[in-house]
């Protein structure tokens, strides 16, 4: 009755902002992201009748409260009936500062409770499961390219593109470690209540699948940096026009996004991405990653650089 699943994050180039369905947490629309290999979570999750009650440690400190969360997450894969768990978690990278843990957390702890069942893996049904918890988490569950799609009472993920068939390379310049302000959850229901643009953001996003996945077939770099650029910017046009005004930039993640334009001006191949949080993410190509790292470690207000390449997916280790 025991499992441990390690999971990556996933940055995504079309982003996921606001909810058809906020019950069952349904996206308003699809997405496209790439999962990491060298940012991870491991999730192990032991169920057993001698368990009094649920237990959560993360990175080896107590969790006493705020982890309830978790417990939907267990309730949904294992029944409200199921027996008390102790969950130990442990990450290698800052959480809740925009780097994306909560598509680890929750897709590790997905697998690990079915893991820790004897459930077998079922891409359509965990994907479903973390979906319901999180709604990035879903696209963590596959190596690569990833697409997240709306399905009627669902959401469906493949794989577009295998990590080493494109092998690009994300520099995340971070900024600021500490939790955000305010989480995405909360955000995008704000958003999709008071942004005069909501509307047109879900409608356009139709147009920037298409542009971003014909971009990956064909490999096309410049094409996926321009649309993965716009999407983003529009993406934080959204909160910044949300009433109050959810703003998750500092000064310094507005001066790595000058670096990479000046970079893009000399003609090397990086663009950015950012998501809810103020870390920068460069997208380049192996050739020029020693470059972008380097002209973005030169940004006062950099604490520090991380760097992955694409990977291969979550894996598990079960011992019942
Ligand atoms: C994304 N983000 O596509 C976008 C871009 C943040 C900005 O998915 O509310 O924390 O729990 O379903 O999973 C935030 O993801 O959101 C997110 P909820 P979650 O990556």
């Amino acid at each position: 009755m025991q499992a441990i699943a390690k999971s990556s994050p996933n940055i995504a180039l079309i982003k996921y902002w606001g909810k058809r369905d906020t019950l069952k947490n349904l996206p308003a629309v699809d997405s496209l992201s790439l999962t990491l290999d060298s940012l991870w979570t491991t999730m192990d999750v032991k169920f057993s009748p001698e368990i009094l009650q649920d237990e959560l440690v993360i990175n080896d400190e107590q969790q006493d409260k705020e982890f309830s969360r978790v417990q939907d997450c267990l309730n949904l894969v294992a029944g409200e009936s199921r027996n008390f768990a102790k969950i130990k978690s442990s990450c290698n990278f800052p959480i809740s500062a925009g780097l994306a843990s909560s598509s680890s957390s929750f897709s590790a702890l997905v697998i690990a409770a079915n893991s820790a069942l004897g459930k077998k893996w079922n891409t359509h049904l965990f994907a479903n499961q973390a979906s319901a918890i999180s709604g990035s988490a879903a696209r963590s569950l596959l190596g690569g390219i990833v697409e997240l799609e709306n399905i009627s009472n669902g959401i469906k993920i493949q794989q577009l593109s295998k990590p080493n068939r494109w092998p690009l390379k994300v520099i995340i310049a971070i900024t600021d470690t500490r939790k955000k302000s305010i989480s995405s959850s909360e955000a995008m229901k704000l958003s999709a209540k008071t942004s005069p643009f909501y509307a047109s953001w879900v409608q356009d996003q139709v147009f920037d699948m298409k542009e971003a996945k014909t971009a990956v077939v064909d490999q096309d770099f410049e094409k996926l940096a321009v649309i993965s650029e716009h999407n983003c910017l529009k993406m934080h046009s959204v909160m910044w026009t949300s009433r109050p005004s959810i703003v998750y930039w500092n000064s310094a993640t507005i001066n790595c996004m000058h670096a990479i334009r000046n970079l893009q001006k000399k003609g090397e191949p990086v663009f950015f991405t950012i998501d809810a949080g103020p870390q920068i993410k460069a997208i380049c190509l192996p050739e020029n990653e020693d470059l972008v790292e380097k002209r973005l470690g030169e940004i006062v207000g950099v604490k520090s650089i991380m760097k992955s390449d694409l990977g291969s997916g979550p894996s598990v280790d079960i011992n019942i």
